[in-house]
């Protein structure tokens, strides 16, 4: 096979030009980044550490995918919002069970979903236990990987209890992204969240198990920062338990060297089988987890785009494709074949450079031509990645949802639905659904949308635009933020 074609979803191409063309046409389904270019505000050693990797780069999770593999089923703590019969809820969505799978058959697993993916560039372990505790088992699986597939990254995702007893270990095999779930620094508080950690051969409870989780988290961050490792904070907002002291986590771990502060609502249903579920424990409504965020503006830099994926997720963060790798589905011998992975990053290294062209060419004209009275806009928009207007309304079952003022377009978050496009045919009910999940939004960016949800959505206040079909998001949110307010257009989106 020529070694640069690519093929996307069942799309093959040869050159540069022809993936644009597809893409145009068809929409690309994944993501990849890599315009050498630091943006301002990140040195290029970070840079090159970050902008292929989908949850340390806003803009990389446009191009590029991740996976996890649920290798690592052990735990040594217990969180009041986890049931051990499903998978960590520290960086999966509760009440959802994985594949567990040996190293071997991880590794295989990884290098079928790359050879079928181009746009794959991690992979994370994230339990459906702790990853650092279950260790011999997360360590084999990423040595496994590593000597196949080095151009991967890998990723780790743990509670912290055991991280510092591994941290050289993550040197030694050149991880440089580690995911550390904090949810207190005060003990007090801990208590609430957590009834009992295992440590040093023994159960511990009450305050001494809460002090004991907030040391080695510390210690654990400490390490990872000395030694260059990037670490991202997820927290997990419990309202009237830890939802006001989070601000103080937030920067706490800013002065302590983290990355990122991802900030992730409480999912919790009697169903789950939690303490929390079980007690009626609410999760925080939208409004609050955004209350939330403004406050800690300021402090150590928040990932608003994480998908709550699961620990055995495939695919773009809004997407998931681990039906399509199930064990039974993947070869008892495969190979492995970089040609469609290099082949699509060097696509994407221009592809990205053009689009930051554009944005900043559009945002440049915007801040040029200040309307005094213009108001904020929220815009959603339908995409299946790589930084475009490329999805079919009926088919979308998230939207991206960017604000746009006269200092310029800015993602964020999503929201999730049902498509409501079923079978070729729109379903009545859930577009009522998805018109709730609209609500607050100002305009929708399409591909295509037919007559009906289109006049649906106009009487629920939302007007749908397909005008901008294949275009890039921030051109295009610009545009249209303009054209309300009465603004010149930008040179970029006029081409
Ligand atoms: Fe996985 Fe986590 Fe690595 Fe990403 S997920 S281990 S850092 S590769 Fe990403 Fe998923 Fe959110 Fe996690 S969207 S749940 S933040
Ligand atoms: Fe569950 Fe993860 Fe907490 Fe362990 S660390 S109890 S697997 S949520």
């Amino acid at each position: 096979m020529n070694a640069n074609v690519i093929s996307l979803d069942g799309l093959k191409v040869a050159s540069r030009d022809d993936l644009t063309k597809a893409i145009e046409s068809k929409g690309c389904e994944s993501s990849s980044c890599g315009s050498s270019d630091a943006p301002e505000d990140m040195d290029p050693g970070t840079w090159e550490k970050v902008k292929d990797h989908p949850c340390y780069s806003e803009e990389a999770h446009h191009y590029f995918a991740r996976m996890h593999v649920a290798v690592a089923p052990a735990c040594n703590i217990q969180c009041n919002y986890c049931n051990r019969k499903y998978d960590c809820a520290n960086e999966s969505r509760p009440g959802v069970v994985s594949e567990r799978l040996t190293p071997e058959q991880a590794a295989r697993k990884v290098i079928a979903v790359a050879n079928e993916i181009p746009q794959l560039s991690v992979l994370g372990i994230a339990g459906p236990g702790d990853s650092a505790y279950d260790w011999r088992k997360t360590k084999e699986t990423f040595q496994r990987v590593q000597a196949q597939l080095p151009d991967i990254k890998l990723c780790l995702s743990t509670n912290g209890l055991a991280l510092p007893d591994h941290v050289d270990e993550l040197l030694d095999m050149n991880i440089d992204h580690v995911t550390l779930t904090i949810n207190m620094i005060d003990p007090e508080i801990g208590t609430k969240i957590y009834p009992w950690i295992f440590w040093q051969k023994k159960r511990r409870t009450g305050l001494e198990a809460a002090q004991i989780l907030h040391e080695r988290q510390m210690q654990s961050l400490d390490l990872l920062h000395e030694r260059g490792i990037l670490v991202k904070v997820n927290s997990v907002m419990i309202p009237g338990i830890n939802d006001e002291h989070l601000m103080e986590v937030n920067a706490e771990v800013k002065r302590r060297g983290a990355f990122l502060h991802n900030i992730m609502p409480l999912i919790s249903a009697p169903e789950h089988g939690t303490v929390f579920g079980l007690n009626g424990q609410r999760g925080p409504s939208a409004k609050e987890l955004k209350k939330l965020q403004d406050a800690c503006a300021g402090g150590a830099n928040l990932m608003k785009h994480c998908r709550q994926c699961r620990a055995d997720a495939v695919g773009l963060l809004g997407e998931d494709r681990g039906q399509e790798f199930t064990m039974d589905l993947v070869p008892e011998e495969v190979t492995y074949d970089a040609s469609k992975r290099d082949a699509y990053r060097d696509w994407v290294a221009e592809e990205r450079g053009e689009r930051r062209a554009a944005a900043e060419e559009a945002r440049a004209e915007t801040q040029a031509a200040v309307n005094p009275d213009a108001e904020p806009m929220l815009i959603a928009v339908a995409t299946k990645g790589g930084g475009r207007i490329n999805q079919h309304f009926g088919h979308a079952t998230e939207f991206q949802v960017f604000e746009v003022d006269n200092d310029g377009v800015r993602f964020v978050t999503h929201r999730r639905c049902d498509n409501y496009c079923v079978g070729g045919y729109g379903e009545e009910d859930k577009l009522e659904l998805v018109i709730k999940t609209l609500e607050g939004i100002d305009t929708i960016l399409v591909a295509k949308i037919g007559g009906c949800p289109k006049d649906d959505l106009a009487a629920a206040g939302i007007e749908a635009i397909e005008d901008y079909a294949y275009d890039y998001i921030e051109t295009a949110v610009s545009a249209v933020y303009r054209a309300k307010n009465g603004l010149p257009a930008a040179e970029a989106e006029i081409a």
